[in-house]
């Protein structure tokens, strides 16, 4: 339940219609259910009380129920075909807009016909809101989520002109050189401004915003949080930091499943300080940066060999793109490389590499398990496996470190309590990572419980409370 915030359905008197990439459920050997995930809690209690309905790709999962267990939202699935996957999943959205707002960690690749796949996508998007629109008596609240919809918002304000309607980017938005780049920026941008309130993770993914919309259109000025457009209009652009459900995570830091396989990891790791990776397999998360940092610390402190293990969780990811099974040969490449060279006889090797996701209660118990979490991403939104991290390690009274690259969201939170690295360069990174093993424990307590404090007054439930708020403030106008 929300902690400081009053319930997020309170600035909420409409229906809410949240319309993202996938529908957030998944299909088990028990039939459909809600996938687990923080947006799917936090809306939970403003969808009880105003009522709505969630919008997405079905990811070619047989129909789809209207309703499913522990989510009370109507679901309306968009169903598309291979060529539509194509061409707007993998292709624009995930080898176009991904690299290309993350800062160009590689290069995006620019095809005319993926655009167009992506414009028609969006309008099949498009038509499903209106018949959802249509099952209403008044304009429900249009909530549209992430960089697969960034044309959305103009294509709903004809669908429903008198709906509030929200966008929120989950991915860092670049700056305007970067921007400036895309053939079809003016289509994006002015698709992003007809939203009533468009929200960020920080202020400099906004402040991004509004300069490029300033230097690449005329006559917009801004003031505040508002942006002042040449037709008239006036829209809010807001950071709004994304976060975790932290009681849930709290509970689940000692829940007697994790207290088991907390158990079982300390036997396998007796005598070892563990630092830890948990990470989609994505090269934005800087998974090979991070393993050479780990290989030039073991080179040059042959001590450590016997004494430390890293444990890297990588969850496979979009494994039909091109880079990413490139990525995985070249991660895999890399953890063998440092176990051929550092693996002493008798001894067992220095990286556990992990191709898979573990049940939750086993993510929780490596977060409890971890001395140093690695978290290194070369550009990252947010990086919610650090709030996760945080409160495990809190509510559990852990002293782990908390090794965050500058170049993530959530930097800008934990300053200065994370130790805070930049994860290209490698050996100022294995430097941090050596001497994260000699901080005080008085002092790891101190920082992990400021983080968890920082989580907790600012959890998931608040986000939605605020994104919401601010939909309607837009709505209403200056
Ligand atoms: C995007 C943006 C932004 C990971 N391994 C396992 C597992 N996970 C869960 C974590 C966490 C989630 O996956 C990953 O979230 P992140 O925020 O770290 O990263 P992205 O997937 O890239 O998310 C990011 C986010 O959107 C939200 O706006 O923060 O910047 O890139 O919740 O717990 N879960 C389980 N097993 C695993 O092995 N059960």
């Amino acid at each position: 339940m929300p902690t400081d915030t009053s319930s997020p359905a309170a600035s909420l008197r409409r229906p809410l219609v949240v319309v993202a990439n996938r529908l957030p459920v998944k299909q088990t050997e028990r039939g459909w259910e809600a996938a687990a995930g923080g947006l799917v809690t936090a809306l939970r209690p403003v969808i009880e009380e105003t009522g709505g309905a969630w919008v997405g790709w079905d990811d070619a999962g047989e129909s789809v129920p209207r309703r499913v267990d522990g989510l009370p939202a109507d679901l309306h699935a968009v169903t598309l075909t291979p060529e539509e996957v194509a061409g707007h999943y993998h292709g624009f959205s995930n080898r176009t807009l991904w690299p290309l707002f993350h800062d160009l960690v590689v290069q995006p690749v620019i095809d005319r016909s993926w655009w167009h796949t992506y414009e028609d996508v969006n309008r099949r998007f498009a038509d499903t809101v209106a018949k959802v629109v249509g099952d209403h008596d008044e304009p429900p609240v249009l909530w549209v989520q992430d960089y697969h919809l960034l044309p959305l918002p103009e294509m709903l304000r004809r669908v429903s002109p008198a709906s509030p309607i929200g966008f929120f980017l989950h991915i860092p938005f670049p700056p305007p050189e970067l921007v400036a780049r895309l053939p079809w920026r003016d289509q994006l941008l002015h698709g992003m401004l007809a939203a009533d309130s468009i929200g960020f993770h920080t202020t400099r993914y906004r402040d991004n915003f509004v300069r490029t919309v300033q230097q690449l259109f005329s006559g917009v000025t801004s003031l505040g949080d508002t942006l002042a457009l040449p037709d008239g209009r006036h829209v809010r652009a807001v950071a709004h930091p994304i976060s975790i459900d932290a009681d849930e995570f709290a509970q689940l830091a000692t829940d007697p499943e994790t207290e088991r396989d907390l158990a079982e990891l300390r036997e396998q790791f007796a005598g070892r300080r563990v630092f830890l990776g948990v990470d989609r397999l994505d090269y934005t998360k800087g998974i090979r940066h991070r393993l050479q940092s780990i290989e030039l610390m073991l080179e040059e402190n042959p001590d450590l060999r016997r004494e430390v293990a890293f444990v890297q969780i990588a969850v496979p990811s979009r494994d039909d793109v091109q880079e990413y099974q490139e990525l995985r040969t070249e991660v895999e490449t890399e953890v063998g490389r440092i176990n051929g060279r550092f693996t002493e006889p008798g001894h067992d090797v220095p990286v556990h590499y992990l191709y898979r996701g573990v049940p939750r209660h086993h993510l929780a118990a490596y977060y409890r398990l971890a001395d140093v979490m690695c978290i290194t991403p070369l550009k990252d939104g947010m990086n919610l496996v650090a709030k996760e991290f945080v409160t495990v390690q809190a509510a559990a009274g852990e002293a782990g470190v908390l090794l965050l690259s500058e170049f993530t969201g959530a930097a800008q939170e934990f300053e200065p309590d994370a130790v805070r690295c930049n994860p290209f360069d490698i050996e100022g990174t294995s430097h941090l990572m050596r001497s994260a093993l000699t901080l005080e424990h008085d002092d790891r307590r101190e920082r992990i419980g400021r983080m968890a404090e920082s989580v907790r007054s600012c959890d998931v439930f608040r986000w939605v409370a605020d994104e919401l708020a601010d939909i309607e403030r837009g709505h209403a106008g200056p």
